[in-house]
């Protein structure tokens, strides 16, 4: 038996998709007695939206609520032979499993229903593979598929031992093919950390000169689809990609922000959250992610016409805590107030908030307005004192705050100015007790 056969092998994971376009698949849903059905259904629905954005075809669906999982098939084995009926009657080629599965699972599952089945984490870092446009977005996806596969080789092969009477610790032909196998991974895995290094650190470099310049920061974050993109395109003039499918944006873009009576600010749109979201694409997109994490002001847009909504910013509120960004000033933006029931907008209470439509562009004044109240709060009003000598240094000073007040004093000036916690650190010589 070659190691090909006894662990699936190594395959090149950027190349191969794991659904073809037009592909006929069968959706499977999962939970256990303990779970809301309601929760389960909705994961299901999200999935189908999934393999649709994958460009695959769902041409059946089912579910399956269990007491345990089961470990060598997730699912009871009657639900296993049921779904080989249906794969073969609907001429499904893919089944895909709304749950994590290990290697084992999957082989086993295949052997029964004669099709490829892959699970959620496969098909959502597949349509990130089909996504990515940057360099760096293709390094990140590609080290997230290399860490989604690690473990999966070595759980099938393990699984393919014991079948064949050995056990753990007996050494096999296919062992060292294996190690040969894992030690290129972890070798491609090094190397594009490094790079990711080096581009996370260009990008810090970048916003370090931001921060100089005293730029206020805001990030879109929010669930995917809720209209992070339309609003940066409606917000900044951008022509970012918007499309009504998950997942439509991946690179971060910045744009610069032009807000009435307002100082100039930048905008990121980045990737959008979803639930069970892969922990290897969280791990790998962390230096996209690091641009919302420096934000001054985190947006949160919601998307008020989508029958999840509360779920929805369940989970963006979970992954806030996750990345350790509760401490930071969020703004609800409930987007698509066009075509959501006004009833919705009074089941809400997210502080602050504002109700918006990018497409209409019906409350983005106000949006604005609110911006630039938010970039203030960030700036406390602070006196400095210049004596004759430092005098001309009201000078950079005027470039960096906003002066609101200036004064002739004694021997010097003294000044009233706005300004950042960062900033009031650099003219601290100068402050006034
Ligand atoms: N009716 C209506 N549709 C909107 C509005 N804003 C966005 N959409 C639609 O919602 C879909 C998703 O919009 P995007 O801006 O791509 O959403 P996103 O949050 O960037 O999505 P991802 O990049 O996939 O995370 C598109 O079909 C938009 O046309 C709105 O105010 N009203
Ligand atoms: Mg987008």
């Amino acid at each position: 038996m070659t190691v090909a056969t006894l662990y699936g092998g190594l395959k090149d994971l950027t190349k191969t998709p794991q659904i073809k376009n037009q592909e006929r698949a069968i959706v499977v849903g999962v939970g256990l007695k303990a779970d809301p059905l309601i929760e389960i259904k909705e994961n299901l629905l999200e999935l189908e939206e999934l393999v649709g954005a994958a460009g695959g075809e769902i041409v059946g669906s089912l579910i399956q609520i269990l007491p345990a999982w089961n470990p060598a098939t997730l699912i009871g084995t009657g639900k296993v032979q049921e779904i080989a009926d249906m794969a073969r009657e609907a001429q499904a080629s893919v089944i895909v499993v709304d749950h994590q599965l290990t290697g084992v699972q999957t082989r086993n599952l295949e052997q029964v229903v004669q099709a490829r089945v892959i699970d959620r984490n496969q098909l959502i870092l597949d349509i990130f593979a089909r996504r990515a446009q940057t360099f760096e977005g293709k390094l990140q996806v590609e080290l997230a598929q290399l860490l989604d596969q690690m473990p999966r080789m070595v759980d099938a092969w393990m699984g393919s031992l014991s079948r064949q009477g050995g056990g753990i610790g007996t050494r096999g032909p296919g062992e060292t093919a294996l190690e040969s196998d894992r030690r290129r991974i972890r070798e491609r895995v090094s190397q594009i950390k490094k790079k990711l290094e080096q581009v996370r650190k260009n990008r810090s470099q970048y916003r370090q000169s931001r921060k100089r310049q005293e730029v206020p920061s805001f990030a879109l974050i929010g669930y995917t689809n809720s209209g992070k993109s339309s609003l940066l395109n409606r917000l900044t003039g951008a022509q970012v990609l918007v499309k009504n499918q998950v997942f439509a944006t991946l690179d971060p873009t910045t744009r610069k922000v032009f807000l009435p009576d307002g100082p100039p600010a930048v905008v990121t749109d980045t990737v959008g959250f979803i639930r069970k979201l892969p922990t290897q694409l969280i791990e790998a997109f962390k230096a996209t992610l690091e641009e919302s994490a420096e934000a001054d002001v985190l947006l949160h847009v919601i998307d008020l016409s989508s029958p999840n909504m509360l779920r929805q910013i369940e989970v963006v509120e979970n992954l806030i805590q996750e990345f350790n960004w509760q401490d930071k000033k969020i703004l609800h933006i409930f987007n698509k107030v066009d075509i959501a029931s006004v009833e919705k907008q009074f089941k809400v209470n997210h502080y602050p908030r504002v109700f918006i439509s990018a497409h209409t562009g019906q409350g983005i004044e106000t949006l604005k307005s609110t911006l630039v109240e938010m970039i203030q709060d960030l700036h406390t009003t602070v006196e400095l004192y210049f004596p004759r000598n430092a005098e001309h240094k009201i000078y950079d000073l005027n470039r960096e705050a906003k002066v609101i007040k200036r004064e002739t004093a004694t021997e010097g000036t003294v000044c009233s100015a706005q300004m950042t916690p960062a900033l009031i650190a650099k003219w601290r010589e100068y402050l006034v007790k």
